[in-house]
């Protein structure tokens, strides 16, 4: 770790570098020096993303060009250079490496703490669209080919289930069932998108909770992190990745299905905070949004059944049916959100 850490400009000497924070996908450190100051140093994952480089050029773009709107330093991140001037650099095994500023006296949740909260994460995601309005889309790369394109993702699904590689086919045909009944429906935004009746803007396209920063003492929004999948997208692609995961009654890996439900309520919250945020919405993008929420929802569930059947080889797992339980709170939250589907698009209706 030091070797890597040395290749940056560092303000002060390493005194630890620990792992840190709730990611799926790098490997993220907490990184303290001498000075007191600290980093966040990350590993990027080479099995989710085949072009750092690309990668790496749109997280800077995208910095900078946030970082030229506001004088507030904890609105976007912040790139370390290394000491040759480039944001990243690659270890003798080949691994890349980059580093940011800590942003300090912040918060991120995993769970909101009040209602308050999660409307602060609307606001920060929703402000996030509207200051990258005239970012040039086209100078992005796609760093994950096709990543909210629902039909694709059938797709590979259908090869992990026919490969059945690490023999667990068996044990989840329920779960198997539910997504294939649900097949068709699942590829409305997708063919929305084709026929263009929704723009394509640049999007974050993985709006976690836990992807957002709030102000420790005044709990307001603060900056987006985890730039990696900034491309051109949709906006329910954002809506809906933020409800699933924060909507939710229950954590991402919850073993007792009885506790997971999306809660109305917070969608009303989530909405109320994102739609104003983002600004000048078209009127089939605000009716798309609660559309977003379910395939948003469908479509993780569906990614890690595909990355349990295929052995566990992209996201982080702490034991050997993790990404089966977190498949199945969103299968769960989808039934959930089946349910209660009139009251999610009624509810938007205001906005129109
Ligand atoms: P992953 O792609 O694996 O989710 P993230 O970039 O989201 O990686 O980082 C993982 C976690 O590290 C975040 O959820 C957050 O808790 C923390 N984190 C990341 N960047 C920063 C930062 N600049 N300052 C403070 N915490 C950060
Ligand atoms: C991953 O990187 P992280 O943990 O913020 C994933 C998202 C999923 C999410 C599910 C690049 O997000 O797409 O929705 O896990 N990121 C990538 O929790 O695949
Ligand atoms: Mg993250």
């Amino acid at each position: 770790m030091n070797r890597v850490l040395e290749r940056f400009c560092l303000n002060g000497r390493p005194l630890s570098c620990t792992p840190y924070g709730e990611g799926h996908i790098n490997l993220t450190f907490l990184v303290v020096t001498d000075t007191k100051k600290r980093y966040i140093l990350q590993r990027l994952s080479r099995a989710a993303f085949a072009d750092i480089p690309g990668l790496m050029r749109n997280v800077t773009a995208v910095t900078e060009f946030l970082s030229g709107q506001s004088t507030d330093e904890r609105s976007s991140l912040h790139l370390i250079p290394t000491l040759d001037g480039a944001t990243w650099c690659r270890d003798g095994e080949g691994e890349y490496w980059r580093l940011y500023d800590f942003v300090e006296d912040s918060l991120c949740l995993q769970t909101p703490e009040s209602p308050e909260d999660f409307y602060q994460s609307a606001v920060a995601f929703g402000q996030f669209q509207c200051r990258l309005r005239d970012f040039p889309a086209e100078t992005l790369c796609e760093t994950i080919p096709n990543f909210h394109n629902t039909p694709d993702r059938y797709r590979k699904f259908h090869l992990a289930v026919d490969a059945d590689a690490a023999g667990r086919l068996a044990s989840v045909m329920p779960e198997v069932r539910f997504l294939l009944d649900r097949e068709e429906d699942a590829g409305a935004l997708q063919r929305m998108r084709e026929r263009g009746e929704l723009p394509v803007r640049v999007t974050h396209n993985d709006t976690k909770l836990n992807n957002v920063m709030l102000d420790a003492v005044t709990r307001k929004a603060l900056c987006v992190i985890d730039l990696d999948t900034v491309m051109p997208g949709l906006v329910a692609y954002d809506f809906g990745d933020s409800v699933r995961f924060g909507a939710s009654t229950a954590a991402e890996d919850e073993k007792d299905l009885s506790r997971v439900e999306m809660s109305l309520d917070l969608y009303e919250t989530y909405t109320r905070g994102f739609i104003p945020a983002c600004g000048g919405l078209t009127a089939a993008e605000i009716e798309s949004l609660p559309l977003g929420a379910k395939i948003m929802t469908l479509e993780n569930g569906m990614r890690f059944l595909t990355d349990y059947l295929e052995g566990d080889h992209y996201y982080h797992i702490a034991y050997p049916e993790h990404n089966l339980d977190r498949c199945r709170t969103q299968l769960k939250l989808v039934s959930d959100m089946e349910k209660k589907w009139d009251r999610m698009t009624e509810s938007i209706r205001r906005y129109l």
